[in-house]
């Protein structure tokens, strides 16, 4: 896929939010001056944009610290907004390519999430996009809770042409990843992503399972897992946070991937996860679709969440 096509790919997805943003701030801006009445309001629209509370207000602020030439209208708040907000997310915005097996074996995936946000989907998508860059890529299926949740994962293997490893719904979620170890490590292969179950009514029943996935894996290799990506879903809005607390208490989270950001007035919910969180995210969810898993690049994403075209040349030099 070349660059205009993802670019407008991430613009259509994050249009409900750029569009509400936009307006918003065009109404506050369009004759009245950048002052403690406006910046106010100004927080409040960023606050429904889902921001975050903390975070809304540090934009605000930061904001009403700059020097604007003449009037400033939305455009030019909109375009110091963007500024301000690469300033957050780019030091958390990470390749996918980083999640790539290197030379030294195996690399374990553990993709973990309260269920529905995406999880399978985007293992789906990895899978995709890791064998088109040429690894070798293994599915284990432990979320062996529902048959569905097996059979969704096998459907996403056959789609992306990758073996996956699966019991019967019902078995240990353990077993299943210790065995997709094994044989994924005797196929050859250089990913292993392994889907999870996400059923947060009982924290300390997830933990348990969780723990004792990571547990088995090591025996295998006591390195592994060496990523564990949190998958959340952005029309959750403020309760991604949470997601991201209590998830964090459960097992080491390693990264982010934000889903359903299409069809979302909730975009801005990255930023203030980036914001409060300071943990790497590696990707974004604009669809349901195969190619529908985006690199989450700061520039691209804090403009077009803003409805502004591109960044300043003197940025966009990469
Ligand atoms: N619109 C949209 N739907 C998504 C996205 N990612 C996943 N979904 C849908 O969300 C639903 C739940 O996804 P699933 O992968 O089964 O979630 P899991 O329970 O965490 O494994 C499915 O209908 C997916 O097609 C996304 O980025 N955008
Ligand atoms: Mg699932």
């Amino acid at each position: 896929m070349n660059e205009s096509s993802w670019l407008s790919r991430l613009r259509s997805g994050l249009s409900r939010s750029s569009v509400r943003l936009s307006s918003d701030i065009g109404a506050i801006f369009t004759s009245r001056k950048i002052d403690s009445d406006t910046l106010a309001e100004l927080e409040d629209v960023l606050i429904m944009a889902d921001l975050g509370v903390g975070t809304s207000a540090q934009l605000a602020s930061k904001i009403g610290a700059r020097k604007f030439p003449g009037d400033a209208d939305g455009v030019t708040v909109r375009a110091a907004l963007a500024e301000e907000i690469v300033t957050i997310i780019a030091p958390v915005a990470r390749p996918l390519s980083d999640l790539a097996a290197t030379q030294s074996g195996m690399r374990v995936l553990l993709v973990a999430g309260v269920n529905g946000t995406g999880k399978t989907t985007t293992i789906g998508k990895l899978a995709a996009r890791f064998t088109e860059a040429g690894q070798s890529v293994t599915l284990a299926a432990a979320d062996t809770f529902r048959a569905a949740a097996i059979d969704q994962l096998k459907l996403w293997g056959e789609r992306v042409g990758v073996p996956v490893i699966a019991q019967e719904q019902g078995d240990d979620p353990a077993a299943v990843a210790f065995n997709a170890m094994e044989q994924a490590r005797a196929d050859g292969s250089d990913l292993l992503l392994i889907d999870t179950a996400g059923r947060l009514q009982n924290k300390a029943d997830l933990m348990a399972e969780l723990g004792k996935i990571i547990r088995v894996i090591r025996k295998v290799d006591p390195t592994a897992p060496h990523d564990v990506l949190l998958v959340l879903d952005a029309t959750t809005g403020q309760n991604a946070h949470s997601q991201v607390e209590t998830f964090r208490d459960l097992v080491e989270v390693s990264g982010l991937v934000v889903t359903k950001l299409d069809g979302s007035a909730r975009g801005g919910v990255i930023v203030g996860l980036a914001d409060r969180f300071i943990i790497p995210i590696y990707a974004i969810g604009v669809g349901e679709g195969i190619n529908d898993l985006r690199p989450f690049e700061a520039e691209a994403f804090a403009y077009n969440l803003l409805d502004l075209n591109t960044a300043p040349a003197s940025e966009t030099s990469e």
